[in-house]
């Protein structure tokens, strides 16, 4: 098998980004799991730490971004970075079983995660989020974050936060979701079939 991992650079005026990952680090994989993540937005490393941790993926991200200016340019390019990453690092959407879903609960909040590993990008989110900030990071950063990894990975995805009271577990409960979801969306099928009936994603 084929190890799907990407390295890639991504530097723009406003960011300048390194992400590897490795997409099968989980228990039991051949691949020791390292996780080293820095952006600069404590929340925000936090968030895509528990991300690579449950989608069983190796992940390391270095992140300079205009942070003098505000918290857009870095959430938004990390989450191009991280979606360009990952859709390199699957390849051609085959032998995988490309459906998705995820229940992740964090105390009193509960999210749903569900996604289509299919070429055709689209996200809707409702978070439900009440805040203005976590840490340095506005919440309205976080449809954004997840939108802009739908489109640079090229995934459809729906996430819900369910319920939940504190707006740090409302979120983290939906990294958590995405995670699994990914997690089962990827997994490999033992054969080599296109999983479509157009017989190409
Ligand atoms: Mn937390």
């Amino acid at each position: 098998m084929a190890a799907r991992q990407a390295t890639i650079s991504r530097n723009t005026a406003e960011t300048q980004i390194e992400v590897s990952i490795n997409l099968d680090c989980g228990p039991g994989s051949a691949s020791l799991q390292t996780i080293d993540i820095s952006t600069g937005i404590g929340f925000l490393d936090h968030m895509y730490h528990a991300l690579a941790k449950h989608s069983g993926m190796s992940l390391t991200m270095k992140c300079k971004g205009d942070l003098h200016i505000d918290d857009h340019h870095t959430a938004e390019d990390s989450a191009i970075a991280l979606g360009t990453a990952f859709k390199q690092a699957l390849g051609e959407v085959r032998g995988i079983r490309r459906y998705g879903t995820g229940f992740a609960p964090l105390d009193e909040a509960l999210s749903r995660a569900v996604i289509d590993i299919c070429s055709r990008p689209y996200c809707v989110t409702e978070l439900g989020l009440k805040r203005e900030k976590i840490g340095d990071i506005a919440t309205e950063m976080f449809p954004h974050i997840f939108y802009s990894f739908s489109i640079a990975s090229g995934v459809t995805l729906h996430i819900d936060v369910l319920r939940g009271q504190n707006d740090h577990h409302r979120i983290e409960s939906a990294f958590k979701a995405l995670a699994l979801a990914i997690r089962q969306a990827i997994e490999r099928t033992g054969g080599n079939d296109v999983p479509s009936t157009k017989g190409v994603l």
